[in-house]
């Protein structure tokens, strides 16, 4: 059976309660933002490449308050085990980095909101989406942050440059050099279809209608995080820059496959490998938004298979967890393809199947996989929201 989803109303009434029995008082303000699976286009958000990302159902609510003068209090219900669960700093002495980790998320969206100052304030998070599970928990918990800082203090509502502010806090404040995919679809989601972004600096995104009730989207999340995950990715960024140096380039979005094969001798493998992978999923991705339009899910299907296959041989970002349930996916009727979705080392594999082969594909897999696997079956939604409080 696939997990139900919490629903947003469940999850702020939730905020709200835990925001009265902390601070004594009702919240006025509340915000939620969605995590995303990524359908293909991994890896290729920082090589100025496409991506095809949907955001879910599962969101990161924030309820709060604004407060006189610059003092902060915020309260996770979030399971974080090895965290305290409070944070209070200053806003003009203590926004720096520290610990608990998650704070730094919020530090990060703060330091970079673009209408400062922003004044003090008390709040309560709570999210759906599975933390650390490759579904991009801290765009999530970024952009719910700037939505409610929105309502605190408007800005001019430029809602690129929303997610822009936000991957720039999880850059300076987080210590994660990530590309714009998960803030972008975190705010801009748009419900029923998928995104085609165009992570060049126009960062254009043209809607992927995904509305066909035969189809359906299986998140399964191997619930592993390797700890290689952290420091694999910068090392990935930099290869990525160096081999687009190599070959004359500003990224590798602008260059050919031709280019490569004619610069492989003067390449070592690795930054080949790398530079391979990249050039190839930008087109897959084009490719795949293409075959999703008109239908052709078998095609679709297929290039999930060869970007997996590709992360696993020329990138080297998946795992055994992932790879084995991807396997198990394929080999049931109905099942167009599946693939790791996000960063990799862990977390999650998206599958795209026929709605009548759901409950088979799952009991293969959970047969199959050596581990103990959670499933979603997911439609994509908005990006984030403004919230109110029912009375
Ligand atoms: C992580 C990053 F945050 C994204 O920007 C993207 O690079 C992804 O890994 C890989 O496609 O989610």
């Amino acid at each position: 059976m696939a997990s139900a989803v919490r629903a947003v109303s469940e999850l702020v009434e939730e905020a709200r309660l835990k925001f009265v029995q902390e601070f004594g008082e009702e919240p006025q303000l509340a915000a939620c933002a969605p995590g995303r699976v990524n359908l293909i286009g991994e890896h290729t958000d920082y090589n100025d490449g496409f991506v095809m990302p949907m955001a879910l159902p599962m969101v990161t609510v924030v309820v709060g308050k604004q407060n006189s003068g610059h003092d902060v209090c915020i309260v996770t219900l979030n399971e974080d085990a090895d965290q305290p669960r409070r944070v209070d700093f200053n806003l003009q002495t203590d926004l720096v980095s520290g610990k608990p980790r998650w704070a730094n998320y919020v530090k990060g969206v703060i330091h970079h909101y673009r209408a400062p100052p922003v004044p003090g304030f008390r709040a309560v998070i709570v999210s759906s989406v599975p933390l650390g599970g490759g579904l991009s928990s801290s765009a999530s918990l970024e952009v719910a942050f700037y939505s409610f800082l929105q309502q605190i203090k408007p800005d001019d509502g430029n809602e690129v440059a929303k997610a822009i502010a936000c991957q720039q806090g999880e850059h300076s404040h987080a210590g994660v050099p990530c590309g714009i995919m998960d803030q972008f679809v975190a705010v801009l989601g748009k419900k029923d279809h998928a995104l085609l972004i165009d992570c060049r600096l126009s960062m254009e995104a043209k809607p992927v209608p995904l509305l066909d009730t035969s189809l359906v989207i299986l998140i399964t999340n191997s619930n592993v995080k390797h700890s290689l995950s952290g420091s694999e990715y910068p090392t990935r960024r930099r290869q990525c820059e160096q081999a687009a140096v190599s070959l004359g380039k500003v990224s590798l979005r602008e260059a050919t496959l031709k280019e490569l094969e004619e610069a492989k001798d003067r390449l070592d493998e690795v930054t080949y490998k790398r530079a391979c992978h990249v050039i190839e999923e930008i087109q897959r991705t084009e490719q795949a938004a293409e075959a999703l339009k008109s239908g052709a899910y078998k095609e679709v299907g297929k290039l999930m298979v060869e970007s997996h296959n590709s992360l696993r041989d020329l990138y080297e970002v998946s795992c055994p967890e992932l790879d084995e349930l991807v396997a198990a996916a394929l080999e049931v009727e109905g099942v167009f393809g599946s693939r790791m979705t996000g960063g990799g080392f862990g977390g999650c594999t998206v599958t795209l199947l026929q709605a009548n082969a759901v409950d088979k594909t799952i009991s293969h897999i959970k047969e199959q996989y050596s581990g103990n696997a959670t499933f979603y079956i997911t439609t994509p939604s908005e990006g984030a929201q403004a919230l109110s409080f029912s009375s």
